[in-house]
């Protein structure tokens, strides 16, 4: 396949499983700090993006590319609570997004038309996630200090994860 376009695909990989380590630590710090809802569902997360990565590495592959992992860095382990630890998920979400649509300009500029089409799907989920998360930020910035609504948001964070997991499931069995 192109060298561009693989190169940048390999980077994209790179920036996934950032992610995916980037939410198993948000994951960590929430279940140390007893909030098992919000834990579960940075860990639901994390293994969406190990699936973005997988795509990544699947499509390269059967385009008979080659792809090359890179080191990951330390990822923050810590937050001052839970609204910071969302707020820089969705910096982060943010600058995948971009990321991406550099990668179809890429595409587009080297007339690359399978991996054009190939990487729609990761335009689409993008507005899915910025909103996901900016919907837990707006929660979390409405509950503030009140303990009462910072339970009840941890148990419906655990019900979404759940219901996550059970249709991730469904979907893996009718394939
Ligand atoms: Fe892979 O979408 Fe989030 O980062």
């Amino acid at each position: 396949m192109n060298d561009k376009v693989q190169a940048a695909l390999n980077t994209q990989i790179n920036m996934e499983l950032g992610a995916f380590y980037t939410y198993l630590s948000m994951a960590a710090y929430f279940e140390a700090d007893g909030l098992k809802g919000f834990s579960a569902w940075m860990r639901h997360h994390a293994e969406e993006e190990m699936m973005h990565a997988m795509k990544l590495y699947d499509f390269i592959h059967a385009r008979r590319g080659r792809v090359t992992l890179k080191a990951l860095g330390d990822p923050k382990t810590v937050w001052e609570n839970p609204v910071a630890a969302f707020e820089d998920a969705l910096k982060h979400e943010q600058k995948v997004t971009a990321a991406i649509n550099a990668l179809v300009d890429l595409a587009r500029e080297e007339r690359d038309h399978a991996t054009h089409s190939f990487l729609q799907w990761f335009v689409d989920e993008q507005v899915e996630e910025e909103e996901i998360v900016d919907d837990a930020i707006q929660k979390l910035r409405r509950i503030g200090d009140f303990g009462p609504g910072l339970y009840l948001l941890d148990r419906e964070m655990a019900a979404s994860a759940a219901s996550s997991e059970g249709q991730a499931e469904s979907e893996a069995g009718e394939g």
